[in-house]
């Protein structure tokens, strides 16, 4: 029965199943839900654990950076350096690469994450999480670089995130659909809550930072007025609207229930293609939610095609509800 298989027996089986999970990479993905069973208990103390307020120090984007954002950041390079599965990791809070030090050995995969995105609800118990996303080492031989990280997001060997919300639950592709697991507080173990997640074609929901309408671009304008007139207007039927400011939250409902997100560009900084990152956030969001038969793009492109320049960089994200993704990309292209 799903509701007794651990995270440990998930990967096991899908080894052994469809040889999508070799030794090492499962090592890694017990490691990350380690990590994040501790993140969760930082969370959880709250005021009562001395995490909560800014840690008074920036990252490399010059962001605030939270205790909870550090916390979380060293939480999980200590579970990952030493178990000889990755040769380097790379987080939104470090300015650049990780590598593995000389007193570990090195293994042939790469771990991005950001550590706890959407780090400004911590202060208000809203829900946030850590975002993951992992990349086979290139060349196996040579020293890693920040080079080896920057492969399109449709390399990714698995990606997740662990949401910190009403439970804290670990939802996971090897690239054969999506699984969900609910930790266990009482056994200390992630637990198979959901398989083969399947986000609806439609929608009536779409998630966007409506403060910013005044500095979108024409095709998001346009999306967005249409949904807002309701059953009167072109779309015939009423839209809701839900912004958590937490991607991870925003994700996991529409994994749930369908919806668009779009953080899309806006004139706010009209060098920058978007605020979120694209090796964070949104290529292992972006290859959850296309094994979840949804879709996503950048407005002009699928996400996941994209070949990163830099590690940090930024771009626009539209995704969830398959038509809805193709009808706002659409848009762009007229
Ligand atoms: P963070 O990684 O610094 O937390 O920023 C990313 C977050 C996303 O989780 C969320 O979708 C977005 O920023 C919210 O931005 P805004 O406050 O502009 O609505
Ligand atoms: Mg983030």
């Amino acid at each position: 029965m799903s509701s007794h298989v651990s995270l440990s027996r998930y990967l096991v089986e899908e080894q052994r199943l469809h040889g999508k999970i070799p030794a090492q990479l499962r090592l890694l993905l017990e490691v990350v839900a380690r990590a994040c069973k501790g993140i969760s208990h930082a969370v959880n103390k709250g005021a009562l654990g001395d995490v909560m307020g800014s840690a008074g120090s920036e990252n490399v984007q010059g962001e605030v950076q939270k205790k909870l954002d550090i916390i979380a950041n060293e939480v999980l390079i200590e579970a990952n350096e030493w178990g000889g599965h990755l040769a380097a990791m790379a987080s939104e809070e470090m300015d650049s690469i990780y590598v593995v030090p000389n007193r570990y050995p090195q293994g042939e995969y790469l771990l991005l994450f950001d550590p706890l995105d959407g780090s400004s609800n911590i202060d208000v118990n809203v829900s946030i999480g850590t975002i993951f996303s992992v990349l086979q080492k290139p060349d196996g031989n040579s020293a890693v670089t920040e080079k080896d990280f920057l492969q399109a997001g449709a390399k990714q060997v698995a990606a997740g995130y662990c949401v910190y919300g009403p439970q804290t639950m670990l939802v996971l592709t090897v690239g054969d659909g999506v699984v969900m697991f609910t930790l266990d507080r009482e056994q200390g173990s992630f637990v198979l809550t959901q398989e083969k997640v399947q986000i609806p074609e439609d929608t009536q929901e779409f998630a966007i930072n409506m403060s910013n309408m005044r500095h979108w671009a024409a095709p998001v304008k346009r999306y967005v007025d249409e949904c807002l007139q309701g059953q009167e207007g072109v779309r015939g039927k009423n839209f809701n609207m839900r912004w958590i400011a937490s991607m991870v939250a925003d994700v996991h409902r529409i994994l749930m229930r369908g919806g668009i997100f779009m953080y899309p560009w806006d004139q706010r900084e009209p060098n920058k293609p978007g605020k979120l990152r694209l090796m964070y956030e949104a290529n292992p969001m972006s290859w959850l939610i296309e094994q979840a038969g949804g879709a996503a793009t950048n407005g002009h492109e699928r996400i996941l095609n994209i070949q990163p320049a830099q590690l940090h960089e930024r771009v626009s994200v539209i995704l969830g509800s398959k038509n809805e993704v193709e009808r706002v990309t659409t848009y762009h292209r007229s």
